[in-house]
């Protein structure tokens, strides 16, 4: 009992953060009793800097969980397993004791383990950087990562194809996570789509789809949606297969001498149109009936294209 209580104490909080993916955890206090780690010793190496440069060696030894390192002599030993924090009087008085934390990376907001919807730090696989996204952790049972969300026409989403591309707005409020990542991540495994409806009285709908594909560049981030199921009814299955159309680029397969014959042009919004299609959740911010013919956020199958809903949101969650 005194020795979990004690481990309690002597754990103090993460010290060190190296990168994103390793931290830290100095154990308290020194010096201590390693020998019963000895056995578990995997490297050991001298001539060691410092205790990053220790850390940094063993972020790259495979097994390496924990490392203890003695100014005298700079030498950095590695272990395999934990160190516990057992006073140990005869211990050298130079050294100092970590256990090291190993992050997987985030993938998206399904390997995010905290209950609190917000923005969070994801590495979408095949990315060398991270990337901030807003994590919906309540949903359905959470794990959300959103890449678009209207709420009240803070933000202008009537943009060409390199904003549409790269993302704009506030991911606290509204925004576009950007074509290119919304790829990114859904080429990195199998993914479902969810889309919430609410109208200016607050009813709200929702759509969901079992798998949604957003491919890359070559394609004009042509989109594959298939599986509905929800209560909003089907408007956006007629997508499917449709590039991203916006003023500047038109990928759709409308026709016409009006409006250039681009629905971006004529929904005034980025968007997978096809003939125009049922849905555009990208239109102006009108809210309610509107007399422009389609122009605002419109879900054909619930209210028809002259209905602008009040908000929106679209969202990915990986699947087993
Ligand atoms: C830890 O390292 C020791 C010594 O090299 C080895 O005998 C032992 O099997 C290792 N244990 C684990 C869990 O890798
Ligand atoms: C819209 O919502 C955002 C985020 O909550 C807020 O910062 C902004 O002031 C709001 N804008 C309007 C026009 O209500
Ligand atoms: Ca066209």
């Amino acid at each position: 009992m005194i020795r979990v209580s004690l481990a309690l104490v002597y754990f103090s909080e993460i010290t060190v953060a190296l990168t994103t993916e390793v931290y830290l955890k100095k154990v308290l206090p020194e010096p201590l009793n390693v020998e019963t780690t000895e056995s578990t010793q995997i490297y050991e190496a001298a001539a060691i800097q410092s205790v990053l440069q220790c850390a940094s060696v063993c972020a790259m030894t495979g097994g390496c969980v924990s490392l203890t390192y003695s100014q005298t002599g700079a030498v950095c030993r590695m272990y395999n397993a934990t160190l516990n924090a057992t006073p140990n009087p005869q211990a050298p008085v130079d050294t100092t004791y970590f256990n090291v934390i190993k992050r997987v990376p985030a993938l998206d907001c399904v390997d995010v383990a905290d209950s609190m919807s917000g923005v969070y730090e994801v590495r979408p696989r095949g990315m060398g950087n991270t990337i901030s996204v807003w994590c919906d952790m309540e949903t359905d049972g959470g794990g959300w990562t959103v890449f678009q969300r209207r709420q009240n026409g803070s933000v202008d989403f009537n943009r060409d194809w390199a904003g549409y591309e790269t993302g704009f707005g506030d991911l606290t409020g509204e925004f576009w996570l950007g074509n290119s990542y919304i790829h990114t991540i859904t080429s990195g495994g199998s993914y479902e789509l969810r889309i919430d409806l609410a109208d200016s009285n607050g009813e709200m709908r929702y759509a969901q789809y079992s798998s949604f594909i957003v491919n890359g560049a070559a394609s004009s981030y042509r989109v594959a949606v298939s599986g509905y199921s929800g209560d909003a009814g089907d408007s956006f299955g007629i997508h499917s297969g449709m590039a991203f159309t916006t003023p500047d680029r038109d990928h759709d397969i409308w026709d016409s001498d009006t409006f250039s014959g681009n629905c971006a042009i004529k929904r005034v919004a980025g968007w997978w149109f096809a003939d125009c299609g049922q849905c555009s959740l990208n239109g102006v911010y009108h809210v309610g009936t509107q007399t422009g013919f389609g122009h605002g956020l419109h879900w054909q199958h619930w209210k028809g294209e002259l209905y602008s809903l009040e908000k929106c949101t679209m969202m990915i969650r990986r699947r087993p």
